[in-house]
């Protein structure tokens, strides 16, 4: 079992938040994270949104409205590179709602927290691309209710495209992780899945993380540093 590139075809790399840390992004935990600020069950839960969705809807919009003056980093440019040249199966499993990934070229991403630039009407159940204010109560383009809300997984919320993802895992002899501090599920047990099926485990975060253990290696440092060196 190896993480060495060169020995492995079929690639699962989960990224967090740490991999647009250095974009300006907001990471969740630790010194100056969103939780600091923010309480979860206020902002980030079903119940927080039928409780008081005018501060829900503002949290969002704040950050709708900072991630788009953002710009890829190095480590987002470095997997789409990594995407553009690989011939085998690769998917960029990415618990982020910012579009870095994106706008840094990679094409094979898969958001499975959902996306800051999409609003989601829960009474037609359509998705459609929102780059503005969600706070007055726009109405749906599809069906005019207004009831459109963030299209991102809160608490409780089941992740997005699960059955996609476990099938990537099942297929990957090499999974890595990026920039993720393995606080929240199910994403924090993919390397489990992996590892037991297999695959070649390597974690890229700037600590280890609280799966660290179920990483055949672990690399520590900036994500701007580790993943063009893991990737070039
Ligand atoms: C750098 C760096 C640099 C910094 N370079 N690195 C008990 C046990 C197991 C599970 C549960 C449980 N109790 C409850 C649950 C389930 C719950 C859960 O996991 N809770 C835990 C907190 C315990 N999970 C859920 O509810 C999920 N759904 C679910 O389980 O459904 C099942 C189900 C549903 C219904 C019925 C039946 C079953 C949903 C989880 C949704 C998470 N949503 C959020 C918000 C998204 C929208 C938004 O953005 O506001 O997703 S929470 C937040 O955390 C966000 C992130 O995607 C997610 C993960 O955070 P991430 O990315 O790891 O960030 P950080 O900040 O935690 O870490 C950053 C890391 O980067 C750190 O390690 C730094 O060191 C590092 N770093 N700078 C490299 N420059």
């Amino acid at each position: 079992m190896t993480t060495d590139l060169n020995d492995v075809r079929n690639i699962v790399i989960l990224t967090g938040a740490g991999i647009s840390a250095e974009s300006g992004i907001d990471t969740f935990r630790g010194g100056g994270g969103l939780w600091e600020k923010h309480r979860v069950e206020d902002v980030a839960t079903p119940e927080a949104f039928a409780r008081d969705p005018e501060l829900v809807l503002c949290f969002y919009d704040m950050r709708r409205a900072a991630i788009q003056e953002k710009e890829p980093n190095a480590a987002h440019a470095a997997l789409a590179r990594l995407d553009a040249g690989w011939p085998g199966d690769l998917l960029i499993v990415t618990q982020n709602v910012d579009d870095l990934h994106e706008r840094a070229g990679a094409r094979r991403v898969l958001h499975m927290h959902g996306e800051h630039l999409n609003a989601w009407c829960t009474a037609c159940d359509v998705r459609s691309p929102w780059r503005d204010s969600l706070v007055d109560r726009p109405a749906c383009p599809e069906c005019g209710e207004r009831a459109l809300r963030p299209d991102v997984v809160w608490f409780g919320e089941m992740p997005y495209q699960m059955d996609r993802i476990y099938d990537a895992v099942r297929k990957a002899d090499l999974f890595v992780s990026i920039g993720t501090s393995g606080a929240v599920y199910p994403a924090a047990g993919l390397v489990r899945t992996a590892r037991d099926l297999g695959a070649a485990t390597l974690e890229l975060n700037l600590e280890p993380s609280q799966g660290s253990a179920w990483f055949d290696e672990t690399r520590l440092g900036p994500a701007s540093d580790l993943v063009p060196a893991w990737v070039d």
